[in-house]
């Protein structure tokens, strides 16, 4: 690289600059600097040191941007021709215009002008990982498909989680249902289970995607609200389309905000076929059941997360498999026949329905593990191409119409987002088994069929010829006989709005019906049209009055007239307890992350305890302290700090512990960040330890009064593994009446 230096230096002038103070750039114009001009150059200071070169200044904190000639490999073109200088575009002497000659720099900036692709028209914002899944139980006699079959046997598997409504850059705790895209990379095929962290959809017939997902993203002229479904377009649709109302209690439940991707279910939603090799079939419906348990935050929380950590999830998911804690899910099948499908309350075509696991059990014949995080973002989890059409021999698809409409879009919109028909080509896309056909060339191809054939039939013997059909291995429709007039029409099997809805309702526990409520109350709150307002809560009615009188008063409005129901609801449905979060939580506190806010002179001998108490949970914990260069303990040890207070809020934790000295208390009891933890802790129902001279800080936050058994103290160090023990609650949901005056 040439750096023009003005005037050359000589070997006494650089002597010089180690002592004199160097000329900066402040000193000189820019146009001084690097100028050519000797009458420039000669209004430099007669002592001026001389400045560094580029490469000089970038060396002197350690590493240099070049080599010449030594180990490391140089850098290249996309052509492979080593570069010498990656700094300057080519120019006209040193202030003159750049040359066109300068092909480096045309293929780097051309490159970075067309990094972008499209992002995904819904579930943009994702996070993926690598993993396997092992077959625990076999399901040979229920279908042939080849990953089914062998006991102990591991495939290949990479999974996207995702939010559905906003973009690539929005916010993880947006309430939202989670895209659970699995891709097994079985050996007959790949496997694409495209499914949800919730059972059910919002709609019945593909027909009605475009528009609910319009009415769901911000609207068209101003372009917002961004990552929220808290706006007049999406709750006229909903309240237009009564099909809706069971998905809406899962959305408003607080399935939508997740503690974790590690703490969510996952659901193949549609009713698929299994065959087995002699072509018999029967429906099935997946699970994924994580092993982690459920969880998820209080709506308060997700929208202090989303600021303070808008990439909460996905950093969650990166440490805990960078830190070898490995998320695992069981995969459970229900299987059912047609003479189930004939006498259940529902069709199970219909995806705004599920099966309750009482009457048809989930049997567990399987584990997910994901054990590996990408080498790179974008070539991975931004270009992984999901198709619920891909389904290997052995699995088919049912009628449901929302499934059929499906098996449409998600290759156009690969095409579209990806770029070319040979997105299989990519290695996250590419299948690991043998693979051979007879499609060719088009954009970016990388593996076109070697040899003279590109057709078949043909008569090239089976040397030369290439593949052919296998009526045995290949895959083959299930042979289903269907018969009817061709026509647009909605079954009336279809028609039960409110059932099931109303079913998931009594389902929940008390604080988590309270949730819901609250939910539609704030979202519908920020509808600016009464009409939309009013109209939502006479579909309420139908699910639950107590529920719809709630939401009403909440609103400050009267009770309409409930919506005319296309068929009158069955009110008897019996509660099912795998429908609660709450009530499918873990019991221990595994996994789950500590803060613990340190200062000066905090005790030693208890944060020591702490820590094992903690490890021993298989928990992990994070300082945070006023300085990030940390505390120094009563023992005289530093303990270096992840967060400065106000980087570090208790919403980014599980639970809290307050272990400082007494003079710490009272200096942090004047910091409103430190009196933010302990406040926000408290109304979000966490576990807070509570350190014995903290309490400074709980009365200036006042909150002191308040205290319930759920924020034990750590007086000592023995004190620290009970503590830790009761944090496998995860939450002290009776403190809610407490906190919230809805709730008094
Ligand atoms: Fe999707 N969906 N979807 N969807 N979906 C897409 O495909 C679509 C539906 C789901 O991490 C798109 O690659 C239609 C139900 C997930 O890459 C697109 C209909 C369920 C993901 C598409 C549905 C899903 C997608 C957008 C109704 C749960 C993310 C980008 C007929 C069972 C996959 C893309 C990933 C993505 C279409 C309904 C789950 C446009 C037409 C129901 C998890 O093809």
């Amino acid at each position: 690289m040439i750096m023009a230096k003005t005037p050359p230096p000589s070997k006494s002038s650089k002597a010089k600059a180690s002592v004199k103070a160097k000329v900066t750039a402040a000193d000189l114009s820019s146009s001084d600097i690097g100028g050519e001009s000797p009458e420039k150059a000669s209004a430099l200071p007669a002592d001026a040191a001389i400045l560094p070169t580029y490469a000089e200044a970038q060396g002197s904190g350690g590493e240099t941007h070049q080599v010449a000639g030594g180990d490391i490999a140089p850098l290249t073109t996309q052509h492979g021709i080593p570069v010498a200088d990656d700094q300057n575009i080519l120019k006209q002497g040193t202030r003159g215009p750049a040359l066109l000659e300068d092909a480096h720099f045309r293929e780097k900036m051309f490159h970075f002008d067309h990094e972008r692709i499209p992002e995904r028209v819904v579930h943009a914002r994702g996070y993926g990982a690598h993993g396997y899944f092992e077959l625990t139980e076999s399901l040979a006699d229920v279908t042939r498909a080849d990953v089914f079959q062998r006991i102990g046997e591991r495939t290949p598997a990479f999974v996207r989680f995702s939010t559905v409504a906003g973009s690539k850059g929005s916010p993880d705790l947006a309430r939202d249902v989670r895209g659970f895209a699995v891709k097994l990379y079985t050996q007959e095929g790949n496997w694409d289970l495209v499914g949800n962290n919730i059972p059910v959809f919002f709609i019945q017939d593909a027909m009605k995607f475009p528009d609910l997902i319009h009415a769901a993203k911000p609207e068209p002229d101003r372009d917002f609200p961004q990552a929220q479904t808290a706006h007049d377009n999406f709750w006229d649709f909903i309240s237009l389309t009564p099909e809706s109302m069971h998905m809406i209690m899962w959305i408003m439940s607080d399935r939508t905000i997740p503690r974790s991707l590690r703490t969510i279910e996952g659901f193949g939603v549609h009713s698929f076929r299994f065959v087995d090799s002699e072509g018999k079939s029967i429906f099935v419906k997946f699970h994924w059941k994580p092993k982690q348990g459920l969880q998820s935050v209080v709506w308060n929380e997700a929208v202090k997360i989303n600021g303070a950590d808008p990439d909460f999830h996905r950093r969650d998911l990166w440490d805990a498999i960078n830190a070898g804690d490995f998320p695992e899910w069981e995969l459970g099948v229900q299987l059912f026949d047609d003479a189930f499908a004939d006498s259940f309350d529902f069709d199970i075509l219909d995806a705004t329905k599920l099966i309750p696991e009482e009457l048809v059990p989930v049997r567990i014949v399987g584990r997910l593990v994901l054990d590996r995080v990408v080498d790179n973002f974008f070539a991975e989890t931004e270009q992984v191409a999901f198709m619920t059409q891909n389904v290997p021999p052995g699995i088919d698809f049912s009628n449901d119409p929302l499934l059929q409409g499906r098996n449409f879009s998600y290759l156009d919109t690969q095409i579209k987002r990806l770029g070319s028909t040979n997105f299989t080509h990519l290695p996250i896309n590419a299948p690991k088994c043998p693979m051979a056909h007879f499609q060719q060339d088009g954009h970016m191809a990388m593996r076109n069929p070697k040899g003279r054939v590109n057709y078949e039939p043909n008569s090239w013997g089976p040397t030369q010829g290439g593949p052919r059909e296998d009526p045995v291995r290949g895959f083959t429709s299930f042979a289903e006989t269907v018969d009817g007039p061709k026509q647009r029409v909605r079954s009336e099997s279809f028609a039960d709005h409110y059932s099931q809805a109303r079913q998931f309702f009594i389902s929940q526990a008390p604080s988590e019906q309270k949730h819901i409520g609250d939910a539609l109350v704030f979202e519908l709150s920020k509808v600016e049209r009464p009409d939309i307002r009013s109209r939502t809560v006479s579909h309420l009615i139908h699910v639950d009055a107590a529920l719809a009188e709630t939401v009403a008063d909440g609103l400050g409005i009267g009770l309409p007239e409930a919506a005319v129901a296309a068929r009158a609801p069955i009110d008897d449905l019996p509660p099912s307890n795998s429908l609660s979060i709450v009530k499918n939580g873990p019991d221990s506190f595994k996994g789950r992350k500590l803060g613990i806010l340190l200062s000066d002179g905090a005790d030693a001998a208890i944060f020591k305890a702490l820590l094992e108490a903690v490890d021993d949970e298989g928990a992990v914990y994070e300082v945070i302290a006023p300085k990030i260069a940390g505390v120094t303990l009563s023992d005289g040890k530093t303990v270096a700090a992840k967060h400065k207070i106000d980087g570090g809020p208790s919403v980014l934790f599980d639970a809290v512990a307050i272990l400082v000295s007494a003079e710490g208390a009272a200096s942090l009891a004047l910091d409103a960040a430190a009196r933010d933890f302990v406040t926000d802790a408290f109304a979000h129902c966490k576990y807070i330890g509570i350190g014995k001279d903290a309490e400074a800080i709980f009365v200036k936050a006042g909150i002191a009064e308040d205290l319930d058994e759920a924020c034990p103290p750590i007086a000592k160090p023995s004190d620290a593994k009970a503590f830790i023990q009761a944090c496998r609650a995860l939450r002290h949901w009776p403190r809610e009446a407490a906190v919230d005056l809805d709730a008094q």
